[in-house]
Formats: structure tokens, C-alpha cells, sequence
């Protein structure tokens, strides 16, 4: 049921930027927009600036907020996969073959006609940076499935591994990762977010100067577990009193908005914000291994910090939870929030 909600905001994207394209000589409602989707993990609604968070700063999230309309209901399935399969098909992830995040059951149903092979019958070119975790197997790639860029890491996050097809590059790491791209391993310098949103970023100016119209698709690990940021982001959490965790998922976060805020400058130089649909959300709920529950560290003056998910029920994996998204378009930034209580 939760992927209903999610399934049909994506359905409304893919129909109208195809309908745009293929049945009329002049688009209905001007030029065909662009479409970024930036999609973080694990970090649920609570963690974010404009929703409340007593330590998190979030300005370039806060300001998107601020510049966005916002959905008053926006759910998620309760995990990784599920929610990607929901938002690449327009379908229920059962649909889709997707019943969980590992052991083959992440998979998604070579059948299933993804998003990006929509738009491209509509003349767009997609690319995906980050996560995909919909199968790493070669015929389930997102080079294979429409996607005509890729550059991601494997499993549901860098350095994961299980006894089953569902593994990252042996011993990958957050900084210098191995990224797979285009279906070849390579070798990168500096950490994870930064190399996904400098990815996206080098190939939308790319797409843009060749006059496409296109979907990007910018999907974080972070910040998933195992909680590891840029000491200058970790480094005011330390010091305020927070555990190594919470200060590793907090400063994954605050790392997060500093690529959004680059994002969004550079879209703002490009004058691409008037044909742009921008959307942030999180997969699903926030994480209960970072900063999820009860004590999170110890103020200066010895009082503990409890977690802070601004009144949500659960976490992660929990079928109560729900999430979040900002979005922006060519018509004023919109942004929804969501919340079931
Ligand atoms: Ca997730």
C-alpha cells in the first residue's frame, strides 16, 4: 500500500514528460523539463534542518524547502529495494519481484519496463550515480535497463558482500571507492557523496550543452550505515558531545546538503532551474543504528542527547514509517513532507 502513493507521483512524472514528446508537435506545456531525483538512504524525515533537527544544519535542503510545494502525505516501502523498484516501474515491488534487499529477492524482473526506458522513447537520456541495489548480476544493471550513464557501486551499499549475487567490489571503501561504470570497474579519488553528486553534476552540464532533455538520477549510500563522513563534517558532532555513530550520521547528512547546496548552485549558473523538476527524498525511514533511538551522546554540561526523528513512529524497516520529499520544478520549488504519525 505505501508504494501506491510513490508509484503514482512517478507515474504522473513519466506520463507527462512522455506525453509531452510523443503526441504533440508543441508540447502542451512547453519545453520537455528536465528531471533530477535525489534519493539518500536511510535518512528519514527527522534529519533535516527545516523539519526541526536540535544539531543537524541543513541550509541548501532548508532553502529548497522553503522554495517548494509540499505533499501532506508521501509514503514509502519500508526498505531499500522495495522503494527503488517502486520509483524505477510505477508498480508495486512485489510486482516487480522485489521482496526484500538481499538473497536474490532484490532483484528486479527483467520484464519490468523501467522509468528511464519510458523517457527514452520520449527522447530523454537518464543517468544513475549512487545506488541502484536492484540487482547486480550483469542483465539487471542499469546500463541494461535503460539507463544510458551509470556509475555506481554494487549491493545496497559500498562494501557489502552476502553469499549471494547481492555483493559490492571486494573490500570497497567510502573514500577512494572501486565504482562500477558503464559496466567497468574503476578507480576514484574522494568520498562516496561527493563523487556521485561530482558525477551527476559533470554529465547533466554535459547532457545540457548537447541540448537533451533528461532524468538524472543522483542516489546516495549515505547516509546508510556504517556511519563514516569527512572529519569536517563529523568533527562538530564530536565535539558538541555525540557518539562516534551519531557524529558519522549526522555529518553524512550535513556532507549530503553541502552536495545539494553545489547541485543547486550549479543549476542556478546553468539556468536550468526553469525547466527543471528537482525532487529530494529518502528511501525510507531513518536508520536505527546511527542516531535512531534513546541516547545519542552527552552535552558539555552532562545532560544526555536523546535521538530526534520529530515525533515518528519506528525506524528503518518498520511498515509505519513513512518519508519524505522535496520537490522543485520549472512552476517553484516544491517540496513534500510526509509523515505518518
Ligand atoms: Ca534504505
Amino acid at each position: 500500500m505505501s508504494s501506491n502513493f510513490i508509484n503514482s507521483v512517478f507515474i504522473a512524472v513519466a506520463s507527462t514528460v512522455a506525453l509531452n514528446s510523443i503526441h504533440a508537435t508543441e508540447p502542451a506545456f512547453g519545453k520537455q523539463p528536465n528531471v533530477i531525483l535525489v534519493i539518500t538512504d536511510d535518512q528519514g524525515y527527522g534529519p533535516v534542518g527545516k523539519h526541526g533537527h536540535p544539531w543537524i544544519k541543513t541550509p541548501s535542503l532548508d532553502a529548497l524547502h522553503g522554495q517548494s510545494t509540499r505533499f501532506e502525505r508521501f509514503l514509502v516501502s519500508p526498505t531499500c529495494s522495495p522503494t527503488r523498484a517502486a520509483l524505477m516501474s510505477g508498480r508495486h515491488p512485489m510486482k516487480n519481484g522485489i521482496t526484500h534487499t538481499i538473497l536474490e529477492r532484490e532483484r528486479m524482473a527483467l520484464s519490468t519496463v523501467t522509468l528511464p526506458q519510458v523517457l527514452s522513447k520520449a527522447g530523454y537520456t537518464s543517468g544513475i550515480f549512487g545506488k541502484w541495489h536492484l540487482g547486480d548480476e550483469e542483465p539487471y544493471q542499469p546500463h541494461k535497463r535503460g539507463f544510458d550513464e551509470a556509475f555506481i557501486h554494487g549491493a545496497g551499499g559500498i562494501g557489502q558482500a552476502y553469499k549471494c549475487s547481492c555483493a559490492d567490489a571486494p573490500g570497497n571503501k567510502y573514500f577512494n571507492p572501486t565504482i562500477r561504470h558503464n559496466g567497468s570497474f574503476v578507480k576514484t579519488e574522494g568520498y562516496c557523496t561527493d563523487l556521485f553528486f561530482t558525477a551527476g553534476m559533470g554529465w547533466i552540464k554535459k547532457v545540457k550543452d548537447e541540448g537533451k532533455p533528461f532524468f538524472a538520477y543522483i542516489t546516495t549510500n549515505a547516509p546508510h550505515g556504517p556511519f563514516i563522513a569527512p572529519p569536517s563534517n563529523t568533527k562538530r558532532f564530536t565535539d558538541l558531545g555525540f557518539s562516534g555513530k551519531t557524529a558519522g550520521f549526522y555529518g553524512m547528512i550535513e556532507n549530503i546538503d553541502e552536495n545539494m547546496g553545489r547541485l543547486m548552485k550549479k543549476l542556478d549558473e546553468w539556468k536550468l532551474n526553469e525547466n527543471t523538476i528537482l525532487i529530494f527524498m529518502s528511501d525510507n525511514g531513518m536508520t536505527g543504528g546511527g542516531s535512531g533511538r534513546g541516547k545519542v551522546g552527552t552535552s558539555k554540561g552532562g545532560k544526555p542527547m536523546e535521538a530526534f526523528n520529530a515525533n515518528m513512529k519506528g525506524q528503518r524497516v518498520l511498515l509505519t514509517r513513512a518519508e519524505f520529499a522535496f520537490l522543485s520544478s520549472c512552476a517553484g520549488r516544491v517540496s513534500s513532507k510526509r509523515a505518518e504519525k
